[in-house]
């Protein structure tokens, strides 16, 4: 069965046409404005136009809280979605097609999960992209919470002297380790300013822009250790931009080995690579899973 899925993060949106688990077509497009969802959905159809027709369904994983009457965020500066944005509902009446929805971190969890190669049960997936997102696997299911909440662990508050959160809170992993947080620091200190590729280029030989590859990777070592203690995880699997960039994961691997032995675990990398939210849209109709 072919399903047309849909990923939309706070920098651009991936598309993909996928059967058996697999991207068969892809394509991606920069996020455009979130104001009038008439207008954004038909955008992503426009995108999609000539893989609708063999579309059986439509998966969607977004940035935000998703909830039955739409998308909200948690960190406007991510996307600012005007409150509750009715994605869902506009996707399916524009195209007829039923429409299933997740968080964009939650739904490749649940993805990642069914593929690992191991007999974990417990299980966390950290995205490090534009945000810091994140889904939860506890005895072998997805939990999402009451309210759909549950995986938000970018906004983990790790440091009362850190920087501003978008969310409201003061020193969030998200604005510590994020993309966009690496981007603000590189941009006080580099002039021309550079993007993230090229910071971690100039890494291997700039000590200030390890210095600031290494802070964001830090952070993300603290979560994994609180995550640990919290919910004893068999294994925590990385993605995002930031995330699966080279020697990042590394970098997260050494920090945590400086912590004590009881806050250790084992971190890998995205099985689905920088397309693990994607699968994760369509992978959504899974309910059961392989495992
Ligand atoms: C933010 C939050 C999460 C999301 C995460 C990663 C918003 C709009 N988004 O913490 O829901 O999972 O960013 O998002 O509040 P991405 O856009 O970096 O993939
Ligand atoms: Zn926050």
């Amino acid at each position: 069965m072919s399903t047309l899925a849909i990923d939309i993060g706070g920098t651009k949106i991936a598309i993909g046409l996928v059967e058996n688990d697999t991207i068969v077509e892809r394509r991606q497009f920069p996020t455009p404005l979130v104001q009038d969802v008439t207008a954004f959905a038909q955008t992503i159809i426009d995108h999609a136009n000539e893989w609708l027709a063999a579309s059986k369904r439509i998966g969607v994983s977004t940035t935000g809280l998703v909830t039955e009457q739409g998308i909200s965020a948690i960190n406007p500066d991510t996307l600012a979605f005007p409150a509750p944005f009715p994605l869902a509902q506009a996707l399916e009446s524009m195209t007829g097609l039923p429409v299933a929805m997740l968080n964009d971190a939650q739904a490749a969890a649940w993805y990642e999960y069914t593929n690992i190669s191991s007999s974990a049960r417990n299980m966390a997936f950290i995205t490090v992209s534009t945000g810091v997102g994140g889904g939860i696997i506890i005895d072998g299911k997805l939990h999402s919470g009451a309210s759909g909440l549950a995986g938000h662990v970018g906004h983990f508050s790790i440091d009362p002297h850190g920087p501003q959160c978008g969310c409201g809170q003061v020193g969030c992993v998200e604005a510590i380790a994020s993309g966009t947080a690496i981007k603000r620091r590189s941009d006080e200190l580099f002039n021309p300013v550079i993007s993230n590729i090229e910071l971690f280029e100039l890494a291997e030989m700039n000590p200030q822009a390890e210095e600031i590859i290494t802070a964001s990777a830090e952070a993300i070592a603290t979560l994994c250790c609180n995550l640990k203690a919290t919910l004893d995880l068999d294994v925590i699997v990385l993605g995002g931009g930031v995330g699966l960039a080279h020697g990042y994961l590394q970098r997260v691997q050494r920090c945590i080995l400086q912590r004590p032995n009881a806050f250790q675990v084992p971190i890998v990398a995205a099985k689905g690579d920088y397309d693990a939210c994607l699968l994760g849209a369509a992978f959504q109709f899974n309910k059961e899973g392989s495992r």
